[in-house]
């Protein structure tokens, strides 16, 4: 494969098929930029003082949940990189209650960045695979980008969606609508490199991934779809399945991405006040996207992910995505109950 940077895939997208615009380039490439800095100091673990970036920060974000240092300082790294470009017109993270205006020292752009900064950051002290997701929209004309309303727009308004993934090698997976690359960063250079020009998800698969612990808090169109994947050969669906969850969406989608898989946080009766657990804007909408440019589907059981209309910048949805003929059993399996 020839060797092409992200810096030349987003000018080939931009000048030769007219996908993207300089300012959403731009935003790109900072975000890229802002991924290897994050990757660079997860790679640092445990060094420095007072066990390096390891462990909590001793707050809570906004969901009230406990933060790792790592959760603070991959927000920060994110807020810097993408104030000063000129390109965005605000930034929603899950890290923050409220969207982060763009500083009025620099210039405003039309798009609007949301991103999880480190998903999966429970398994920073494990050394497991971790990631950020983020996804871009317009902003509306005439909207206030300090105020959530901007943000609520449904998935399908998305102009790019990506995510990075830290493991043993560091990875950047990117749609702008034209189908999904994967860039491998080239730490030699400093530079992510394409790898794979179009990810394609199979339609059929073996493999599903879901916290099983929360069986009994499923519903029943869950409940029974699990079961039959169990049953396996001598069960309904006359074949043997296998099982991975690794506890970081970002790990257990790209699996997905690489070889196909159903992924599943369904709504389960410990979380049913919440709407789920996986949230809309910067988790399930970035990747639905990803996943249907890959030949994909991404459900909330009940409804297409991407045309949820938010009502919330941080509200949770279930999140069913991977390989379309698997997800389009479960769908079934809801719309008979
Ligand atoms: P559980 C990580 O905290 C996360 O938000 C996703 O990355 C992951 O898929 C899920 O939660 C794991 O949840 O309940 O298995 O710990």
């Amino acid at each position: 494969m020839r060797r092409i940077t992200l810096s030349r895939y987003l000018i080939e997208e931009q000048r030769e098929k007219g996908k993207i615009n300089a300012d959403l380039r731009l935003l790109i490439e900072v975000v890229a930029r802002a991924c290897k800095s994050i990757a660079i100091a997860i790679g640092k673990g445990g060094l420095g003082e007072g066990g390096g970036i390891l462990g909590e920060a001793g707050s809570d974000n906004v969901q009230g949940e406990a933060q790792k240092k790592l959760d603070v300082l991959s927000n920060e790294i994110f807020l810097e990189a993408n104030e000063w470009g000129g390109h965005l017109a605000g930034m929603a993270s899950e890290e923050m209650e409220l969207p982060h205006a763009i500083p009025n020292r620099y210039p405003q752009g039309e798009y609007l960045l949301l991103f999880d900064p480190l998903d999966g950051s429970s398994n920073i002290d494990i050394n497991v695979s971790v990631g950020t997701i983020f996804s871009v929209l317009r902003c509306p004309e005439g909207a206030d980008p300090t105020l959530q309303d901007a943000f609520l727009q449904p998935g399908t308004a998305q102009v790019a969606a990506g995510y990075a993934v830290y493991g043993p090698t560091t990875l950047l997976v990117l749609t702008v609508g034209d189908g999904v690359a994967c860039f491998t960063l080239d730490r030699e250079i400093g530079s992510f490199v394409l790898t794979e020009e179009k990810l394609r998800i199979p339609e059929e698969t073996k493999e599903f991934a879901i916290n099983m612990s929360n069986r009994r808090f499923w519903e029943a169109p869950v409940q029974r779809y699990v079961d039959e994947l169990l049953a396996g050969k001598e069960g309904p669906r006359g074949k043997d399945f296998n099982m991975r969850w690794v506890a970081s969406m970002v790990a257990d989608v790209h699996r997905i991405m690489t070889r196909g898989g159903i992924f599943m946080y369904p709504l389960d009766s410990k979380i049913a006040a919440q709407g789920g657990k996986l949230r809309l804007m910067y988790e399930a909408n970035p990747m639905a996207f990803i996943v249907e440019q890959a030949g994909g589907a991404a459900t909330t059981g009940r409804q297409r992910i991407m045309d949820l209309q938010p009502n919330a910048l941080h509200q949770r949805v279930p999140v069913i995505l991977g390989s379309r003929n698997e997800v389009a059993v479960v769908a079934g399996y809801h719309a008979q109950d």
